[in-house]
């Protein structure tokens, strides 16, 4: 935790205390959040924040701390959990290595379009929720990014050309993938591409037009591959106790502006996916199609990552692509 959550914190604790039963008239509530203001993510969670506000006549008001201003990408969950802050949001994939049900939407090309997106969601979600549940936190709603691409720095034709790269990785997924292209992965966070790539820590990455445009990938890259292999999910969650301790209208507001905040997020993700890729061009970016060999070779690793997934998250991962492949 940062110096400046810590003080906040102990403010918004003493504050607590001092009020005592005039709780019960209003709650304020901050929500930290990982990615910045430019992102249709943070977007949609703003307007969820203000729909809430008028819908409960101010009683129940979000601060959206977005850009991992409050508390960094990888302690938001816990944070939560702990009851330190009643709200958050997360991509879900980073918690893949505590459930690999977490990370079933970061396999390439399992579900790649919004329609296949949509149904992974709801074959997921009942397993989701309930892990969830048993951690003390409530799923409010689920937004996809656009599909993943590929920004590179040559016109890549011939799949071995990416062996070797320094690759930049964001979950579990994206590191094994750019281990079964042959590079080599990096964990950085969303916040840090810009200055990654100007140092050299990475030369190539797979992320959504909207993280390459805010990012100005044409800054740091010259060709962006349009794969849009799989589309990973932001969630955003409550801690239970909080959301309890709520009066039943507020909750019930509550409920909704996260039901319209999905369906309105998952149209936004739909709009922004030639929006920014029109935006990367106007950058100077080369927009290309995948060659017929890389687009083999992705098909290929897309099997090899199903049949791994499917292995290590046995019954329950069976069970949520058996719902799947029903749809
Ligand atoms: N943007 C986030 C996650 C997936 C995406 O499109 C990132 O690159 O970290």
């Amino acid at each position: 935790m940062t110096l400046h959550a810590r003080s906040h914190l102990l403010g918004v604790a003493l504050g607590l205390a001092a009020a005592g039963p005039a709780l019960a008239q209003g709650q304020n509530w901050d929500m930290p959040t990982p990615y910045g203001d430019g992102i249709f993510h943070t977007q949609n969670i703003m307007q969820f924040a203000d729909e809430l506000r008028e819908a409960t006549d101010g009683a129940l008001d979000i601060t959206v701390h977005s850009a991992n201003s409050l508390f960094g990408h990888a302690e938001i969950r816990d944070v939560v959990r702990q009851g330190v802050v009643p709200i958050g949001e997360i991509l879900l994939s980073r918690l893949a290595n505590e459930n690999p049900a977490f990370g079933v939407d970061s396999i390439p090309f399992l579900a790649a379009s919004y329609d296949d997106a949509a149904a992974l969601w709801e074959a997921s979600r009942p397993t989701i929720e309930e892990l969830f549940e048993a951690e003390g936190l409530t799923v409010l709603f689920s937004v996809p990014w656009p599909g993943q691409s590929l920004f590179l720095r040559q016109p890549v034709e011939d799949p071995a050309d990416m062996e070797g790269l320094s690759f930049r990785a964001y979950n579990v997924a994206t590191e094994r993938l750019a281990e079964l292209l042959g590079a080599t992965p990096t964990q950085v966070e969303e916040g840090d591409i810009p200055t990654a790539f100007s140092t050299g820590r990475v030369e190539a990455m797979i992320t959504s037009p909207s993280t390459g445009a805010n990012a100005q990938a044409w800054d740091f890259t010259s060709h962006y591959i349009d794969t849009q292999a799989w589309l990973p999910k932001n969630i955003v969650f409550v801690n239970s106790s909080a959301l309890q301790a709520l009066s039943e209208d507020d909750q019930a507001a509550l409920m909704d502006a996260a039901a319209a905040a999905e369906a309105r997020g998952w149209e936004m993700s739909m709009a922004e996916t030639a929006e920014k890729i029109a935006a990367l061009e106007a950058g100077g970016m080369e927009i290309m199609q995948p060659s017929e060999a890389l687009a083999a070779r992705l098909a290929e690793i897309g099997e090899t990552m199903t049949a791994e997934w499917l292995e290590e998250a046995g019954e329950t991962g069976q069970a949520i692509i058996d719902a799947f492949n029903d749809r």
